[in-house]
């Protein structure tokens, strides 16, 4: 394997690339950390710096040229020159505010492993924020416990996390012991690349380094007073695996606001938008209106109040 393909470079992306930049004179690279200024990409030559390329972030595919002229002959270093459309891309909200800006998380990914540390109590909420995201993403969601050697209360933990994952997969994990760690992998193909979203302190870079077999990334300890994380890990990076597979590790993030993800809010509340289609009137607003299906599986008890109201609150943070 030469370093592109290290990176998750694949007959499918080659044929997008040649699709997209027939100049043969061309030739592609991904982005593997953004740099105060400069790009990391991985080319089939290995990895290299070059100028920053707007627009360009972690993991986008890249056609590279030389800077200047593209004459034969020509000696320039390589510069990017042009972005591959993304197949995937994960967004959120940048503040708890309705004018901010679309936040780019990851592009091409093919999974979003969101993690869930079992050190600390399950916020149900964030996971479903998560989860909208996720399935709007264009990539599919795994949900990742992490620190399975932790817990007491451990098939407690997973027990809710797999009630709230719907029809998400989840599975346990263990950087520490290495529990779970095949399972994960196998579900990691070759060329597919996955990015690790959740907060500080999760385990993201400690899962990393067990499934890299080395230490890639630094870790952090977590404060002892909240088991919160101190933001260890600062930029995106890819990071081969030896089966092929390419991870993405991120910084930890305080939180998760949804940006335009109607499409994921579908999915995670299928349940939800069943009832909708079986109130008697087509306009229903699901409050105290005669013959509302919400209304009546809430007293009934098979439709949970606050998935009502997580739901509720998701849908008025994406008008
Ligand atoms: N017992 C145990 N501790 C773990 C495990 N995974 C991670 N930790 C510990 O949890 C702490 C945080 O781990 P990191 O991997 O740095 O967490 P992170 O998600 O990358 O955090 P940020 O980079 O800050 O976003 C470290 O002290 C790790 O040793 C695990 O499986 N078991
Ligand atoms: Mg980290
Ligand atoms: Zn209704």
């Amino acid at each position: 394997m030469n370093t592109l393909q290290q990176y998750g470079f694949t007959e499918r992306i080659s044929r997008l690339f040649v699709t997209q930049f027939p100049d043969s004179r061309l030739s592609p690279a991904r982005v593997v950390r953004v740099d105060r200024g400069r790009l990391v990409v991985a080319g089939a030559r290995g990895l290299v710096h070059v100028d920053a390329y707007p627009g360009a972030v972690t993991g986008d595919w890249i056609a590279l040229g030389s800077a200047g002229a593209l004459a034969p002959g020509d000696f320039a270093p390589p510069a990017v020159v042009g972005l591959m459309p993304r197949f995937s891309a994960l967004r959120r909200k940048k503040a708890h505010d309705p004018l901010a800006e679309a936040q780019l998380l990851a592009v091409n990914m093919d999974i979003v492993g969101v993690i869930v540390p079992i050190d600390r109590p399950i916020s149900s909420n964030r996971l479903d924020r998560t989860l909208v995201a996720a399935w709007d993403s264009g990539a599919v969601p795994l949900v990742i416990l992490t620190k399975a050697d932790l817990s007491s209360r451990f098939d407690d933990v997973v027990a809710q996390t797999v009630e709230r994952a719907g029809s998400a997969e989840v599975i346990t994990t263990s950087a520490e012991s290495g529990d779970g760690l095949d399972e994960l992998l196998i579900r990691l193909h070759p060329g597919q690349t996955m990015v690790l979203i959740g907060p500080s302190g999760a385990g993201k870079s400690s899962l990393a380094n067990s499934l890299a077999g080395k230490p890639v990334q630094n870790t952090g300890e977590v404060r002892a007073a909240d088991g919160r994380g101190k933001h260890t890990t600062t930029a995106r990076e890819l990071i081969p695996l030896p089966g092929g597979g390419v991870l993405m590790d991120t910084p930890g993030l305080r939180g998760f606001a949804l940006w335009d993800a109607e499409g994921g809010l579908e999915v995670v509340f299928s349940d939800i938008a069943e009832l909708f289609a079986t109130c008697r009137f087509a306009d229903c607003r699901h409050g105290p209106e005669p013959g509302c299906a919400v209304q009546a599986a809430i007293d009934t008890g098979i439709l949970e109040r606050r998935r009502w109201l997580s739901y509720q609150k998701m849908e008025r943070e994406l008008v």
